[in-house]
């Protein structure tokens, strides 16, 4: 326990920001079709950012899931029969609180919390509100990318393994499978996966939730230009790039875009580079892929879980559905 009342563990290799960053930089940047990782937005500003966005009128998810959660949680609480509650990509943990409120409920002296993200400060700021309002409640942070290191998780059976916001939507469909083949690894008997997952609907609703009239996802956008120019020692000049949001129908995902109002040089010492980004050129810098049902149980299926439990809004525009282990499955 530490003097704020949860414990802290910083998993993170300490030259996390330098070394994955630069790796990440030099093959999106050099790419024939530039991209960056999402990871990257989440420094103190653009983790701020977020929770801006979250409470904007047009970006619906949060919202939508919170509903979904204010209705139901008692039932998935129940439903899971879990004691403890780890959350990957926790941020504010603000809607977690719906299911903490439930466990307690069921378990006052024995639930704990386990909040992992990659950003200190989101974590910090989150487990502190937490233990303020929980007094009865174990709470942990910890520091990790649950790409990489899902091994850090504390062991124990009959654990509730949440993912919420949506945020398995900003993985590719390749990086998804990896992701739940790790999950998977580090599941075991009692254990159970709960999931927010953003489903389809019409581009008129999705756009504009990527692309407010107020310009705070814009900001959120152009903020990773400033992620690498203070940590690489970058000069990429935000005013020469406009945020895009753009509606892939095909491949059903949206796509946050910076694009380049002229020709770009800018330079990235930390790694050796300079960047040539002609006019009217792009870097993709998130994807957002929305569900359906079908494909999103198949996809699981394959990945070795089976469904316990699937809620959805009124408008069925978001989803939260439980999990577990198929082969562990005796219901
Ligand atoms: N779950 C919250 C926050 C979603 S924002 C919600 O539903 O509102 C996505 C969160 O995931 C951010 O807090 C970000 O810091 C974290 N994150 C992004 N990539 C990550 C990674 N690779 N490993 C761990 N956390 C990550
Ligand atoms: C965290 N993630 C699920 C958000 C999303 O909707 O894909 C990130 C975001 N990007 C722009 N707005 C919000």
């Amino acid at each position: 326990m530490t003097p704020h009342g949860y414990t802290f563990e910083d998993h993170l290799p300490a030259d996390f920001s330098d070394q994955s960053l630069r790796a990440d930089v030099t093959e999106g940047l050099t790419a024939t079709q530039k991209w960056l990782p999402p990871k990257w937005f989440y420094d103190k500003v653009g983790s701020e950012l977020f929770e801006d966005i979250t409470a904007l009128p047009e970006y619906y998810p949060t919202r939508t899931e919170r509903t979904i959660l204010h209705q139901n949680a008692a039932d998935m609480v129940r439903a899971a029969g879990s004691e403890t509650l780890i959350e990957l990509g926790s941020g504010s943990s603000e809607k977690t609180r719906l299911l903490l409120d439930a466990m307690l409920a069921e378990v006052p002296d024995r639930a704990s919390y386990v909040a992992l993200d990659v950003s200190e400060d989101a974590l910090r700021s989150a487990c502190a509100g937490l233990v303020a309002i929980y007094p009865r409640l174990r709470v942990a942070a910890l520091r990790a990318d649950f790409t990489h290191q899902l091994e850090v998780l504390p062991p124990g059976g009959a654990r509730t393994i949440a993912f919420l916001g949506s945020t398995i939507g900003n993985f590719e469909p390749t990086e998804r499978a990896s992701f739940l083949r790790s999950l998977r690894s580090v599941m075991t008997a009692g254990d159970h996966f709960l999931l927010g997952a953003d489903l389809v609907k019409s581009a008129e609703v999705l756009v504009p939730a990527y692309d407010d009239a107020a310009g705070v996802t814009a900001a959120f956008n152009l903020n990773v230009l400033d992620v690498l120019n203070q940590r690489l020692d970058a000069d990429f000049d935000r005013s020469a790039f406009r945020h895009k949001a753009v509606w892939n129908a095909e491949q059903e995902w949206i796509e946050m875009r910076l694009r380049a109002t002229h020709d770009v040089v800018a330079r990235v010492p930390g790694v050796g580079l300079r960047v040539d980004i002609a006019r009217g050129e792009d870097i993709r810098t998130e994807i957002s892929a929305k569900f359906r049902r079908a494909p999103l149980t198949a996809e699981l299926a394959a990945a070795g879980f089976v469904e316990r439990g699937w809620w959805t809004d009124e408008q069925e525009w978001f989803s939260v559905s439980l999990w577990v282990l198929a082969e562990l499955d005796n219901a």
